[in-house]
């Protein structure tokens, strides 16, 4: 393994925590201590490289530890999403752990663990919580702070631009936590400086297509864009394909701000056509499996873990390519 890997699973595995003291109800489900375990890893979908790092985190982790995974895919489908975790019920897994793609439609699978007797964690992705609550309803919600990724990728580009942008947004699966997030967080920094406009906002499912789509749909009714704001790199390299198409020249004449990390994203930056991307780390088997051997053994766990993530602009994309994935 090589140093610059390494200090990404370092990171990935550095979680620390910001909410007040666990207090876990009585009747959330236990997990006896056990040389092994069979754990449920219910995947959203598989279209992009964040999501196949993100998999290939929870294999590997399971491997090295010797438990067995139960794993499904979604395949973008909520409903799908909510049948994988009865099936994985059904199979007496002894934890869960679910990156639910919308923050509504996954309560009912929520539940359903918890009435079951089996311990969930939420990692990634969370769901509605004033619907089902981390330390009562679940274990815990592992994972980056999305509103905070949009405020670092708001105060990038107020301070790139100098404070005048007319930004066309591209949002993540409408419904998902980190599109409500990321965007809550960026319209919160940027709406403090008069001169940053959003023009226009689409969903654009988190996926390169859709984003290359949307953004050449949107740049048409709004040439005069000077910015776009993507809620994730995959529909930044889209918007990218269709800024070129349109004869644009990103990184010149539009300047773009996006999250994730992956490489193709980074490739972007020291292309010169992308600006900056912040990072959201999908390595989550090392903490996620930790996070359950804890609960099993007794130790407290907070009910929101916070995974800490970098930044990457041209000072520091090519350093890290070589580590991305
Ligand atoms: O940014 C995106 C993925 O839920 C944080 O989902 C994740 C997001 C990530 O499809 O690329």
């Amino acid at each position: 393994m090589n140093g610059k890997r390494s200090g990404w699973l370092i990171a990935a595995a550095c979680l620390v925590s910001l909410a007040a003291p666990a207090a876990q109800a009585d009747d959330l489900p236990k997990l006896k201590e056990k040389p092994t375990y069979k754990v449920g890893f219910a995947q959203t979908e598989s279209n992009n490289p964040w999501r196949l790092a993100q998999t290939q985190s929870m294999k590997d982790e399971a491997a090295k530890r010797g438990w067995q995974l139960v794993y499904t895919d979604a395949n973008s489908s909520a409903a799908k999403q909510v049948a994988d975790v009865d099936s994985m019920i059904a199979q007496h897994v002894d934890v869960i752990f679910l990156s639910p793609r919308e923050e509504k439609p996954l309560i009912p699978a929520v539940m359903k663990a918890k009435k079951a007797g089996i311990p969930l964690f939420l990692i990634d992705r969370s769901v509605d919580p004033t619907l089902a609550k981390a330390g009562r309803d679940y274990v815990s919600f592992i994972g980056s702070d999305f509103v905070e990724e949009g405020r670092r990728a708001g105060e990038w580009l107020v301070k790139t631009t100098g404070g005048t942008a007319k930004i066309i947004e591209l949002q993540g699966t409408s419904g998902s936590s980190p599109a409500n997030d990321r965007r809550k967080g960026f319209m919160e920094v940027i709406s403090k400086s008069p001169g940053m406009q959003v023009v226009a906002s689409q969903d654009g499912d988190f996926t390169r297509d859709k984003g290359r789509q949307v953004m050449e749909t949107l740049l048409q009714a709004h040439p005069e864009a000077t910015a776009v704001f993507a809620h994730n790199d995959e529909m930044a390299l889209g918007a990218i394909t269709a800024l070129e198409a349109a004869g644009r020249h990103p990184g010149k004449d539009i300047t773009l701000v996006s999250i994730d990390g992956e490489k193709d994203g980074l490739q972007a930056i020291i292309d010169g056509k992308m600006g900056a991307t912040v990072e959201c780390n999908p390595r989550f088997g090392p903490g996620a499996y930790q996070a359950a051997a804890d609960y099993a053994a007794g130790k407290k766990i907070e009910p929101i873990v916070v995974n800490q993530d970098h930044f990457y602009d041209s000072s520091n994309a090519a350093q890290s390519l070589a580590g991305s994935y």
